[in-house]
């Protein structure tokens, strides 16, 4: 792929093809592919364009992005002379204003260039997260000073407390974002957490749960881009839990592991609070971001009206007028555009989604103590409704005579806010009333819709750790008007909903364990099944971490994913349908599910019916196509074997009869066909046994590492461990396993 100006190593090409792929009308794509990939040799003759040339031009600056069609007409008047200022200014766009697209990225680039010097924003990002109770509001305190009291124990943080953290002698600052870890809390967390910060993980020491741990690391991977961790376990006794630190650096981006107790050991503290300034002074990230001039002196004074230093006590909000006032005093330009940067880069928020609100928010803590009060109004009361006109008595009971920080006129602002975040849906329009699905009750009605049928339509998510609620409930606030009612109550609960389509069709959507699944049936499932699997594949979309796997059910216990389906269409391989009583053939999956695209496949695709065909062929599809749990099982256990008589020789009885536990768990669960009942029969306590073997310095790492091929024996016992536990669902362990030991 040629690049359009030499010396950018093909970058600039690719960026702007983002931008123009970023474009609508899709229909442009086309032409713009055309100057994308040009011949060799007249790429730098702008003639060769012909007159779509100017189409494209206009084109970029129909869609706001007249400093990308600057750059690429200068590049053919400059003769590709390379502006190396500016092309490092481009490289530096900080991603939070990527994140926007073409047009915000040429805005911020134009005002640097409109402004005659640039200055650093100079203020980096902590984000403490973590559960309850386990210190977080300890360590944001000891961080800013290591001699500051422990949190009263009733003292559990709300929402969000955010301070700031100066470093004496250092142009640079951090504000410390500290989260609640009460559960209600975490929807409305992801709303506030961002890229480019630096994450600082809590663990309680005297707990064993490093689940949790995951759980807060996908919450960073999910909301935080390319930003990094560092897990303090505090030891509040001296109980030191075993962590699989090792195998969560291999999955995420965590930097660098203390652990102490934070009452106590004063020395560690100091070593926690110079790792994290010397991380952020030395962090390319915040010394990058820049701004002009004029802009900044724009939020100089933003952050004076809120209070010398942010200490609060001056202005919360500002009108939009007065923000314009601000900004034509100090001559800087196009004050929408600044407002848009500014919120983006979390100097102050703005939202031009919410029409008729004119307010500037200058105090982020304005926004989560308003989120957050109506959350814990509503948990402390146990409900999940709430009406508009309730609103003042919430804030009243939340904070007493500070509750005129959140003026009347305030409120349908708040309102339509946790509408557009979808943490709530309006329960009744006229009354303006809000519900909360995060907030309803965990377990699920007692009578549920038997929909899984033969001829449901049976779909799952299958994820590698618990599904963050928020998943379930935003689908939940999407698909609100379709919630069945049984006996006059809607079948919705925190965890999953009943769902009734237009004809007659019905869905049950839920979490169960680590999964999300879905069944529709009625006489036209796919009507109701494509539009919930459309919400679905949008909302896993923004949660990456999930690493969530989209399976269809084909046959009694036989889950495929899309590609396979669509492989076994393909190459045409037997495709069993289920046996219908009435020897009707079904359609074929793709066209049952209504999967995306079509598929070629041609007319002498082989169906079998009836039992004995059904066996057969779904054998060869078992062998072919999906992952074959018993004779894995077989494997596994013959390589168990030799491990264990290995361990006897040296006489390592205990280590040996923990890996027999194992093995006789493995033998019982191998006839069974259930990927969630072969997973509970199995248990964990291989994946803990791996572990051990794995993790450095335990007895057991010498113990295998001392063995005849005990090291590659272990590698092939966690390669064929690590197929069961993705069939199964179990925890996986690392793939390098033994790292550097390989071949014993
Ligand atoms: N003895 C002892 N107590 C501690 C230590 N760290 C925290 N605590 C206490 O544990 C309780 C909870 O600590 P916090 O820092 O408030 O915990 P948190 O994570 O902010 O909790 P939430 O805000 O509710 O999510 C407080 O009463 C602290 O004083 C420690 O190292 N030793
Ligand atoms: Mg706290």
């Amino acid at each position: 792929m040629g690049s359009l100006i030499p010396g950018d190593g093909g970058q600039f090409t690719e960026y702007l093809w983002d931008v123009l792929m970023a474009m609508q009308p899709p229909k442009r794509v086309g032409l713009i592919r055309k100057l994308k990939e040009p011949p060799a040799a007249p790429k730098f003759d702008i003639a060769w364009y012909g007159p779509q040339w100017k189409i494209f031009l206009k084109a970029l600056r129909d869609e706001d992005c007249s400093y990308w069609a600057e750059i690429y007409e200068k590049a053919f008047t400059n003769n590709f002379q390379l502006d190396k200022g500016e092309y490092k200014r481009r490289q530096e766009v900080p991603e939070e204003i990527k994140n926007l697209g073409p047009a915000a990225v040429g805005h911020y680039l134009e005002r640097l260039k409109d402004q005659l010097t640039v200055s650093r924003l100079n203020e980096a990002r902590i984000l403490i997260l973590g559960d309850k109770g386990v210190g977080k509001t300890t360590l944001a305190r000891k961080l800013i000073d290591p001699n500051a009291n422990l949190p009263d124990e009733n003292e559990s943080t709300k929402g969000v407390d955010t301070t700031l953290w100066d470093f004496p002698g250092d142009e640079l600052r951090a504000r410390i974002w500290d989260f609640a870890g009460h559960v209600v809390t975490h929807a409305a967390h992801q709303f506030f957490l961002s890229e480019r910060c630096l994450y600082v993980l809590v663990y309680d020491g005297r707990t064993d749960n490093p689940e949790r741990l995951k759980y807060w690391l996908n919450h960073m991977k999910n909301h935080g881009g390319n930003s990094e961790a560092v897990l303090v376990v505090n030891l509040k006794d001296p109980h030191q839990p075993q962590l699989p630190i090792n195998t969560l650096q291999e999955q995420y981006h965590l930097r660098k592991v203390f652990w102490l107790n934070l009452e106590k050991d004063n020395n560690k503290l100091e070593e926690v609070r110079s790792y994290i300034h010397t991380y952020v002074r030395e962090h390319p990230t915040w010394k990058k971001t820049v701004i002009g001039d004029k802009d900044y002196a724009v939020k100089q004074e933003l952050e004076q009206l809120f209070g010398p230093r942010g200490n609060k006590n001056g202005e919360e909000l500002i009108s939009k007028e007065q923000f314009e006032r601000i900004v034509q005093k100090h001559q800087a330009p196009k004050p929408e555009q600044l407002l848009s940067m500014l919120h983006s880069l979390g100097v102050s928020f703005w939202y031009p989604d919410l029409k008729g609100y004119d307010t500037l928010i200058l105090n982020p803590e304005w926004i989560t103590d308003g989120l957050y009060a109506i959350i814990n109004w509503l948990a402390n009361k146990k409900e999940h409704c709430i009406l508009s006109d309730n609103f003042p008595q919430a804030f009243a009971d939340q904070f007493g005579e500070k509750a005129m920080r959140f003026p009347k006129d305030k409120h349908a602002f708040l309102y339509d806010l946790i509408l557009q975040y979808e943490l709530a849906y309006e329960r009744d329009l006229v009354e303006r009333e809000l519900l909360f699905p995060h907030l309803l009750q965990e377990d699920q009605p007692k009578f549920l819709p038997q929909l899984d049928a033969i001829d449901s339509l049976l779909a799952r998510f299958r994820c590698n750790s618990p599904l963050p609620t928020h998943i379930v409930s935003r689908f939940i606030v999407r698909h609100h008007r379709q919630i069945k009612n049984y006996r006059k109550q809607p079948q919705v609960w925190r965890y999953g909903v009943v769902l009734e389509g237009n004809k007659g069709n019905t869905a049950l959507v839920r979490v169960v364990n680590w999964q999300l699944e879905i069944s529709v049936k009625g006489p036209k499932p796919k009507e109701l099944f494509v539009p919930i699997m459309d919400t679905l594949k949008d909302i896993f979309e923004q949660y990456k971490a999930q690493d969530s796997q989209l399976e269809y059910k084909i046959f009694e216990n036989r889950w495929f994913d899309s590609e396979v389906i669509r492989e076994l269409e393909a190459t045409q391989s037997p495709l069993v349908h289920q046996a219908d009583p009435s020897g009707k053939l079904l359609p074929l999956p793709s066209e049952r599910f209504g999967l995306p695209s079509g598929l070629h496949v041609s007319g002498n695709m082989t169906f079998f019916q009836g039992d004995a065909q059904y066996h057969d062929a779904s054998t060869k599809i078992e062998t072919n196509v999906t992952f074959n749990f018993q004779e894995c099982n077989v494997g596994l256990q013959t390589d168990l074997g030799d491990l264990i008589t290995q361990l006897k020789e040296v006489g390592a009885e205990l280590e040996a009869k923990e890996l027999a536990t194992a093995q006789q768990k493995l033998a019982e669960a191998k006839e069974i066909q259930d990927q969630e009942k072969a997973k509970i029969k199995m248990g964990k306590g291989l994946y803990r046994f791996l572990n051990k073997v794995n993790e450095e310095g335990t007895k057991l790492n010498k113990l295998v590492k001392g063995l005849n091929d005990g090291v590659s024996i272990a590698q092939d016992i966690a390669q064929q461990y690590n197929q069961i536990a993705d069939w199964t669902g179990l925890p996986q362990v690392p793939k390098a396993f033994l790292k550097g030991e390989a071949g014993g």
